[in-house]
């Protein structure tokens, strides 16, 4: 088995317990082929103009970590300025949160050199390269002028949107030749495939050589969709410990009296946070029988702080928050806890086991995997209903989600009601459905099936 290196912004360490998401994936893979994860360190050099970043290499349980500083420049035209302002905001469908600085691009290109450049002295003939997310997508077209003819695979964690959208970035075809330097391109969704597919042959005439092979710019690609899963054994185990557990038993005895709604993520607009406070505001207002009977549990951890666009959003949930508890509550009930803050990973599943529903409502998402996790947090016996948004790319997948336009507040309202209202037999039903769903395409499928498709991709002369 030849050795795996990944290369991502970040970089998880494996030493620090429960990492999470991408730790948890990749962790069992790099440690059985003694590989390596490469990624910028989190420094930012202050006052640093375009450094040529210091690297630090450690090793942590069987895998070589490899992480790069940044300066201050480079980290905020690569992280802040392009990756952030102009991909993030595009790939969610969201041309007006977008700004096109022109200085941005030439950041963005020269930090993904210097990745490439401070890589390559740590890449052997026989290494699988598995490059993730929209930070990087350049990277192998770099790596590859630096001479590198490994096998190199790129994951994209959030969605592609359609052609018109993606030809809105001045340097979008640019990104798109790019990609063909990989050898495969993973997406979460078939619509993001889709959407992949159409543009290459509307834009670049890439020419469609069956299956999911394109050729382009003189060089072919494999594509898929590979929808990313959770570690359902490992999150059932976490929901069972005693964290978790100390966090259910507070929270149920807390709330005794009343129905508990749950929504938890980055404070990212994204997220359909503001859509998803009005449609409870509209239940509470339609279906007067929730009046001091439901309670909405908002997490919403602190994310990108430093960029205003966020900001507004946090203002604009304080606000609403504010107004819903002003108008509704009552002197002994508080229709919505809003908390800014992270929940432990340890801790989170106690939360998820005394939800009555949560509330998966992404204006646009990749995938979500709080959608995921609810499902494996759930009691079988007596499960929570999940009302998630059909613009999530988890809903491909989870039809027996109860599934929700974001955009439509009032049908939001009566799908939130049918949530509170269902019968535990079709609770039941439907959770041992999803649960099926989400152990067939868990997180080692996930890992599995990229990684043989990325061997089995025919590689360029
Ligand atoms: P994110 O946008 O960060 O990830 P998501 O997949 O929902 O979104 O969450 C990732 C992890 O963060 C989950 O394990 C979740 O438990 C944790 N998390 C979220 N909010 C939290 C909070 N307030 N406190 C504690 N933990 C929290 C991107 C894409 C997604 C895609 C993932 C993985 O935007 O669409 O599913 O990558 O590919």
């Amino acid at each position: 088995m030849s050795r795996l290196v990944v290369v991502s912004n970040r970089v998880a360490d494996p030493r620090k317990g429960a990492a999470g998401g991408l730790a948890v994936a990749l962790g069992d893979s790099l440690a059985a082929t003694g590989g390596m994860w490469f990624g910028w360190s989190g420094t930012v050099v202050p006052g640093g103009a375009t450094g040529e970043g210091e690297v630090h290499v450690h090793q942590a349980a069987g895998v070589k970590l490899v992480t790069v500083d940044l300066s201050e420049d480079d980290h905020a035209g690569y992280y802040l300025g392009y990756s952030n302002g102009v991909l993030w905001p595009v790939f969610h469908y969201r041309l007006d949160l977008a700004r096109f600085d022109a200085g941005h691009i030439h950041t963005y290109r020269r930090v993904n050199q210097l990745f490439a450049r401070k890589l390559l002295p740590h890449i052997k003939s026989d290494d699988t390269i598995w490059v993730h997310d929209y930070h990087l997508i350049p990277l192998a077209a770099e790596l590859r002028a630096m001479g590198c003819k490994n096998r190199i695979g790129f994951f994209l964690h959030i969605p592609l949107p359609p052609r018109q959208v993606l030809a809105a970035i001045p340097q979008h075809e640019w990104l798109m030749r790019a990609l063909f330097a990989y050898d495969l391109i993973g997406f979460q969704a078939d619509a993001d495939l889709e959407n992949f597919s159409r543009y290459v042959q509307a834009e670049a005439s890439a020419e469609a050589l069956g299956g999911q092979r394109f050729r382009a710019f003189g060089r072919s690609v494999e594509a898929g969709a590979f929808p990313i899963g959770i570690d359902v054994d490992e999150f059932a185990a976490l929901t069972h410990a005693k964290d978790a557990d100390d966090m259910y038993e507070r929270i149920k005895t807390e709330y005794s009296r009343r129905k508990l709604l749950l929504g938890v993520e980055r404070l990212d607009y994204s997220k359909g946070l503001p859509q998803r406070l009005r449609a409870f505001k509209a239940l509470l207002k339609k279906y007067p029988e929730n009046l001091n009977s439901t309670v909405l549990i908002q997490i919403a951890s602190p994310s990108r702080e430093d960029m205003g666009t966020y900001n507004d959003l946090k203002q604009e949930l304080e606000s609403l928050c504010g107004a819903i508890n002003g108008d509704f509550g009552e002197l002994d009930w508080m229709p919505v806890r809003y908390i800014h803050r992270n929940v432990s990973r340890k801790r989170l599943p106690g939360l998820y086991r005394v939800a009555r529903v949560a509330l998966v409502t992404p204006l646009r998402d990749g995938m979500n995997l709080v959608a995921k996790e609810f499902i494996a947090a759930q009691d079988p016996a007596d499960p929570g209903v999940l009302v998630l948004s059909r613009f999530a790319g988890a809903a491909e997948r989870l039809k027996d989600a109860l599934l929700v336009n974001p955009y439509d507040t009032d049908g939001t309202a009566d799908t939130i009601q049918q949530a509170l209202q269902m019968p535990l037999a079709e609770r039941q039903m439907r959770h041992q459905r999803l649960l099926a769903q989400i152990r067939l395409q868990d997180v080692h499928w996930w890992r599995r099936s990229f990684l043989q498709a990325l061997a089995d991709a025919p590689v360029n002369a």
